[in-house]
């Protein structure tokens, strides 16, 4: 398939490549980079190291455990990347210090032609390379994972479901979650009944206007639950409140 002008393209450091499969290989991200919706170019600093050890990381100054990445490797790797994606191009470094991660910088990511995406491992980066080199750093949330490398798929996986034709035309990106600020609704299949449960009698109704109110009461309803930092009931609007009456939701 064509690779079309408006593709994106990633590259990313890292010193564990074959990981990036995970993304490549499988899903609405592998039908994705086939159909050239997006491109992925990967280069590991550990390429760029001479000695015998193929080292690419040191003690940290001022002691303390752990080990850090070497500025000079990381430059000659992002000088690597740089020429493979776009010389002037953004450059993010995945890091636990970095501005949380969510669909609006995801979106504003996918905005540029390019990104470059830096990952990780010990300890961290030699703040000098952070510094210098790097554009803005990001974290993908209050949790410790063991390097850069899935939260750098990670934010590649949701500027992908983003891009126009990578979700097929049913799973809209519209009605992803997120983007009017709600959790999805609950889902159901066969069989009918389950463990004494039965479906929503409104979703076997063929009632589709009905079943659209049930969805956005159900939405309503999960996000004053769920996640109070995303709707406070001030902000719900008078014909959700109706919804959510009409439901027995309220
Ligand atoms: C107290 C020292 N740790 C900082 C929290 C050291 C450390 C642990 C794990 C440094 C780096 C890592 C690897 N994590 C990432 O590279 C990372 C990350 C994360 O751990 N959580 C959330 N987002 C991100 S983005 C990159």
């Amino acid at each position: 398939m064509s690779t079309p002008e408006s593709a994106h393209r990633f590259a990313a450091l890292t010193l564990f490549p074959e990981m990036f499969t995970a993304l490549t290989a499988w899903g609405v991200t592998g039908r994705a980079l086939e159909q050239g919706l997006w491109s992925l170019s990967l280069h590991n600093p550990r390429d760029f190291a001479t000695d015998r050890h193929a080292t690419v990381d040191d003690r940290p100054y001022g002691g303390g455990p752990g080990m850090v990445m070497q500025a000079p490797l990381l430059d000659k790797a992002l000088a690597a990347a740089r020429k493979a994606v776009d010389s002037d191009c953004r450059v993010i470094a995945l890091t636990p210090q970095g501005r949380p991660f969510n669909d609006r910088v995801a979106r504003e990511l996918l905005a540029d032609r390019a990104t470059i995406l830096v990952a990780g491992r010990y300890e961290g980066m030699d703040e000098r390379f952070l510094e210098h080199s790097v554009d803005d750093e990001i974290s993908v949330g209050d949790f410790v994972v063991s390097g850069g490398e899935l939260p750098a798929m990670l934010v590649i996986d949701a500027m992908v479901r983003l891009m126009p034709g990578a979700l097929g035309h049913s799973a809209s990106a519209l009605e992803d979650s997120f983007v009017d600020g709600l959790l999805d609704c609950p889902h159901f299949t066969r069989p009918e009944e389950y463990r004494g449960q039965s479906v929503p009698k409104v979703l076997l109704s063929g009632d589709h206007a009905a079943i659209a109110r049930w969805r956005r009461a159900q939405s309503v309803r999960r996000t004053l639950d769920r996640r109070p930092d995303l709707l406070s009931p001030e902000r719900v609007a008078q014909e959700d409140w109706e919804l959510l009456k009409e439901w027995g939701l309220d």
